[in-house]
């Protein structure tokens, strides 16, 4: 039943006003911590156990951080108080879902990190912004809501006269994928400031991409549903069950049920590799090695498709000796337009070969053409492959070469399928080869526009288009500063200098950026640092002006599935925001106002998703509120027509091929840096670091959730036997793991899972839950020029046994919620 406002009531016994929630309502040890009432506490017995049924109020809403989930949600309130979470059946039932992380909301909704009123720096004002204040110590005193957004505006004013209006940044993370950070762009648009090009995720894609035609973040690939039809399933570099445990994961055991292969390349024994039909153990960094020995495989043994070369490829095009194609322009006549040439087999002639066109094309050979010796760019792969046999391959891998050959054979000879990489090769410097090579192989395979197909770890999911909302026509616009740009934008004024930054939905200083104490000293150069966020955390302790951001059940949003489902989902209003947060729409609309473009922003925020959803012709507005989600009819299967390049096919001979590290790629050649043998460091600090996307955290969101901490206290470091051996450390000894950059102190924790050489210690911690230091004082922000992504794994530390003085009281005795919860007091309480 439907109260027609998109709120469902199931036999609602007391009915209660969601409104009407408020502090003190219930309690709860969380809650009455804060209320700064005298309520009677709540019961001590878990809210997840209680007896809800025909008792609650039902609403429709999404758990929304950047995970591959999405999930749409029903929020069940009683009393006036969130009680319980169960997933919503979307519209395509397929995609029920939900992980503990989202059930869990009951817990953050009533956190002790959660931020309560707007809060100004005690010495900080916009013309003497005391920099040398900020930090651990930094001290806060309650604003209202008038006062913070005129000391925003003011700060921004201010820099924007005083250097540009392109000094002021207007960052966004990923936080929440409602429209909020759209809503920012809009008023970043119209202020003529900086907005945020991502640096992260992108390396794989980039290089598919130049390819392709497709991809940036992992380019698309058929909708999980699909999988299950796929023959050869290659994980490669992803733990699935990890990073996208909420929903596609299943779909690789519904494969293995149909009779699937699952292969997994990692160099970890993962919860996915343990589901493999085989596992292939690569040595950090060795992702590309071990893909062109399995392409020398399949070329030497001639297992390529033929006939989707001849179509959908340039394979049959002639490639002249100093490395350019031959263009039909010029060449063939009647033909004007740039495009590649082949040689017909039966006739000889050349022809031009058009998109997805078959044809009795020459794969492989040379020809001479006006005096000049030309080679089919199969031939070209071919010999460039021959220098990469797949015994050598293994040994520099270590993978056994049998199992290189099997993969290879698999992908090649059963049927569709493909190779599902992460993001985790891109978190290497030169990830974007990898991109390269397997769009590449999987053109060898065929594995193209087909059901089973396979091309990346998820699907891209269905997003709101929201037209040009977040850039009015008569805006000054923004200028894109790249994350790696920002450190030097704050410190050198390279490529501009930044002099403010609004920030939402990013925990920039607690796990979203690489070498975080630089990017500590690139804040310290600002005059104005404006954190909005739900929690207190270590970004938030940094900031000048902190706002609080209502937590998702108190907005009402529209919810895009990037990186999963079909779907988009409304989120309904549960209740009002506690104390003084907001939804970040009216701080900005009011933002707006202070500004001068207060007439930019509805008073309403359903307004502009009215507005948004009317410029989408894939759902109706109303409908959308009543049901919960809305299906956008993706198609399943990708890559179906003409692909995106100049020449409508994939190119598997990049002709302007960048070149980097004085490499050329036309072809796909390993380039290495700190994972080589000979890297200098090497020997000062012998092992690879890599921080997993764990199961038990969403980025940052979650560490401070009790259910979580009772399974996973506090962070580790993974380390195999035999590495901690040889530094003398035990389970559970504390160590100190260190690099040229920084340090942090963790608990050990000796794990044959991983392979020798390789440690992680899990990102999405936040510093106060390190007993020294923190992950990202040993990372670096280095980018590649062409893959331009932070390589948050290509870092090498040495580890040792801690020091005997350090201080872990903070995990002694039995502390289920781990570090130091009730010290985030800067929530006003
Ligand atoms: N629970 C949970 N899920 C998440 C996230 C989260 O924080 N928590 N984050 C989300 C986001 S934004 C992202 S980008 C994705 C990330 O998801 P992924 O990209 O899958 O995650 P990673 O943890 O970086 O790496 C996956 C695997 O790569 C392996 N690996 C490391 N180095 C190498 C190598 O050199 N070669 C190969 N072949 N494998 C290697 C690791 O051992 C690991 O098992 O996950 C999303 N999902
Ligand atoms: N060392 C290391 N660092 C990494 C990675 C790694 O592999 N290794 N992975 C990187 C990757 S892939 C990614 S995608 C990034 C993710 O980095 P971030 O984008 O920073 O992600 P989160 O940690 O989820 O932080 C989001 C913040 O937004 C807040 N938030 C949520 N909803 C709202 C809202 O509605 N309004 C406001 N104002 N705030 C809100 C949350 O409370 C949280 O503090 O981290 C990167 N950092
Ligand atoms: S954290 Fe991700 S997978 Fe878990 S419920 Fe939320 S959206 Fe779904
Ligand atoms: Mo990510």
């Amino acid at each position: 039943m439907s109260d027609g406002d998109g709120v469902y009531r199931r036999d609602v016994l007391k009915a209660s006003s969601a409104a009407a929630v408020a502090l003190g309502l219930g309690g709860g040890g969380y809650i009455s911590s804060l209320a700064e009432t005298d309520d009677e506490p709540f019961s001590q017995k878990d809210p997840g156990i209680d007896s809800f049924v025909g008792q609650d109020e039902v609403f429709k809403s999404a758990c929304s951080p950047n995970c591959r989930g999405k999930c749409p949600l029903e929020v069940h309130v009683r009393d006036g108080r969130v009680r319980k979470i169960e997933p919503q059946v979307p519209e395509d039932e397929r995609y029920k879902r939900a992980c503990l992380l989202g059930l869990s909301h009951t817990q953050r909704i009533y956190n002790p990190t959660r931020l309560k009123y707007p809060m100004k720096r005690v010495d900080w004002s916009p013309d003497s912004p005391n920099p040398q204040g900020r930090g651990e110590d930094a001290e806060f005193e309650r604003v209202t809501w008038d006062e913070a957004l005129d000391l925003v505006a003011e700060g921004m004013t201010r820099v924007k006269d005083t250097y540009s209006p392109e000094s002021v940044l207007f960052h966004a993370g990923s936080g929440n994928y409602g429209i909020n950070s759209t809503v920012e762009s809009r008023l970043a648009n119209l202020f003529g400031g900086s907005t945020p090009g991502w640096s992260i995720d992108a390396n794989v894609g980039r290089g598919f991409n130049r390819i392709t035609g497709h991809g940036y973040y992992l380019p698309q690939t058929n909708e999980s549903e699909d999988w299950e039809n796929a023959k050869t399933f290659i994980a490669w570099g992803t733990d699935i069950f990890s990073s996208q445990l909420q929903m596609d994961a299943s779909k690789l055991l519904d494969m293995k049920e149909q009779g699937g292969k699952l292969v997994v390349v990692d160099p970890v024994y993962t919860t996915t590799a343990s589901k493999a039909d085989l596992w292939l153990p690569v040595n950090p960094g060795k992702d590309v090695h071990l893909i062109l020995g399995m392409m020398n495989y399949v070329l030497d043994m001639g297992l390529e498709d033929t006939e989707f070369l001849r179509k959908r490829t340039t394979a049959p095009a002639l490639i002249g000796p100093d490395g350019t194609m031959l263009d039909a322009k010029g060449v063939i006549e009647g033909v004007t337009e740039s495009k590649p040439v082949g040689v017909d087999e039966q006739t000889g002639e050349l022809v031009a070969l058009e998109p997805e066109t078959p044809g009795s094309y020459v794969l492989t050979g040379t020809y001479t053409v006006d005096g000049k010796s030309y080679e089919t760019a199969l031939s070209r792969l071919k010999g460039h492959v021959a220098d990469y046999p797949v015994e050598e391959m293994a040994e520099i891998s270590g993978v056994p070469a049998k199992n290189i050959r099997k993969a290879a054979r698999w992908l090649a000879t059963r049927g569709p399928g493909g190779i599902a990489p992460s993001y985790a090769i891109g978190r290497y410097i030169h990830g974007h080869v990898f991109g390269q090579a397997y769009a590449i192989m999987l053109a060898l395979t065929g594995d193209y526009g087909k059901h089973g197909n396979v091309h990346a770890h998820h699907p891209l999911g269905a997003s709101l288009d929201t037209g040009g909302w977040g850039s009015p026509d008569d805006a000054p616009g923004s200028k894109t500063l790249y994350f790696h740009e920002y450190a030097d934008a704050m410190l050198n004024g390279d490529p501009r200098q930044i002099k403010a930054v609004y920030s939402i939905e990013s925990n920039m200083l607690g796990n979203q950026f690489p070498n975080r104490q630089r990017h500590l000293k690139g804040i310290e150069n600002l005059d104005m640092f404006v954190v909005a966020d739900i929690h207190h955390t270590p970004t938030v302790q940094q900031a000048d002006i902190i706002l609080p951001a209502a937590h998702w059940f108190e907005t009402e949003d529209i919810v895009s599935s990037w990186g999963s489902h079909p779907h988009i989902t409304y989120r309904h209003k549960v209740q009002e925001p506690l104390w003084e947060s907001r939804d970040d729409y009216y701080m900005i609309r009011d933002l707006a106002k202070k500004l001068g473009f207060g007439d930019y922003f509805p008073e309403e925020k359903r307004e502009v998703l009215r507005t948004m959803s009317d410029g989408d012709d894939r759902f109706d507005f109303d409908e959308l509120r009543e049901r919960g989600t809305a299906h956008l009819g993706t198609p399943t299967v990708k890559y179906t027509g003409e692909f995106p390049t100049p020449s409508g096919r994939i190119e598997l001979y990049d002709e302007d091929a960048p070149s980097e590290k004085g490499v050329d790629l036309q072809l796909p050649k390993p380039i290495e840096s700190r994972t080589a043998e000979d890297y200098e460091g090497a020997d000062e600090y012998p092992l690879i670091f890599m921080q997993k996307h764990g199961r038990f955290r969403l980025h940052s969101q979650f560490e401070y959730q009790q259910w979580i901490r009772e399974i996973n206290p506090e962070p580790q470091l993974d380390i195999h036997p035999k590495d901690a051996e040889a530094r003398g450390i035990e389970d559970d000894d504390y160590v100190r793991v260190h690099n040229d950059r920084g340090e942090m102190v963790v608990k050990a924790k000796l794990n044959d899972a991983m392979k020798p050489g390789l440690v992680n210690t899990d990102q999405g911690w936040w510093t106060r839950d390190y007993v020294k230091g923190h992950h990202n004082d040993l990372t670096h922000d280095e980018v590649s020029d062409v893959g331009k992504t932070f390589s948050f794994y290509d870092v090498r530390v040495e580890v040792e046994p801690a020091p005997d003085d350090i201080d872990t009281s903070k995990y002694e005795g039995n502390q289920p919620t781990g570090a130091d919860a009730s010290s985030a007091g800067v929530g006003g309480d």
